[in-house]
């Protein structure tokens, strides 16, 4: 009777091989997008009525940190990395009524392993195409995410070659190895810009590793299942 029911759970387990194999490819093709949770104030604007100077923002956004670097030397230029980012002025803590937008056309990364005092060490994502309105009239240009670590000790490092984005960030973007945090909203012919400094920086774990953890706790419920009719 115990053999019969301990042959049947191994036949169950290895039913779920071919649906593992099949999620771990899928993982693979997927590259790695690492996704990343914003938030910060403003301390300039030249567009008052539509962003106001102290009014908070977040932004979530996410890069491919397989994709490769184009330049030859300690500077680094990821075309089409940047995958999503979404800007939005937090309701309760802005007077500024921008309905905010989010990219509709892939994003360049860039990095600096800085070498100087007047080369820092910095990550730099940039979003040219999305839905975001007109700022003060005049169309949206572009949103530039910005951190500057002016010691040159921060994880980048960059020795030349074409690495791939995650092997010159050495782990997620930590912010507090940059002293220099800079979120920027310009308008089109420079008819104005909005500043402001970004005060947290989390990451976010993907959808597909909680899928994975629900899908790794049904397995021990239904195991425990098993376990327990056969008492
Ligand atoms: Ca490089
Ligand atoms: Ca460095």
């Amino acid at each position: 009777m115990f053999e019969t029911e301990s042959f049947k759970s191994m036949n169950f387990l290895r039913s779920l091989i071919p649906g593992l194999l099949l999620l771990c490819s899928s993982l693979a093709t997927q590259g790695s997008i690492v996704n990343y949770h914003a938030t910060g104030q403003f301390t300039s604007s030249d567009f008052p009525l539509d962003i106001a100077i102290g009014d908070r923002f977040s932004i979530d956004f996410s890069y491919d940190d397989s994709v490769l670097d184009s330049n030859p030397n300690n500077f680094g230029n990821f075309a089409g990395a940047l995958r999503s980012l979404d800007f939005r002025l937090l309701p309760g803590f802005s007077t500024g009524q921008y309905a905010g937008g989010h990219l509709t056309v892939p994003g360049e990364v860039e990095t600096i392993d800085g070498n100087g005092p007047l080369v820092p060490d910095r990550f730099y994502a940039r979003a040219d195409f999305g839905t975001f309105p007109p700022l003060g009239g005049y169309a949206f240009s572009g949103l530039l995410f910005v951190l500057d670590d002016p010691t040159d000790t921060s994880s980048i490092t960059d020795s030349g070659g074409n690495p791939t984005l995650a092997s010159v960030l050495n782990g997620p973007v930590v912010l507090s190895q940059f002293s220099q945090t800079t979120v920027r909203l310009d308008a089109v012919d420079k008819h104005g810009s909005a500043q402001g400094v970004v005060t947290s920086l989390t990451v976010v774990p993907e959808p597909v590793s909680g899928a994975l953890m629900v899908l790794g706790a049904s397995m021990l419920i239904l195991l425990d299942r098993r376990r327990i009719s056969r008492r």
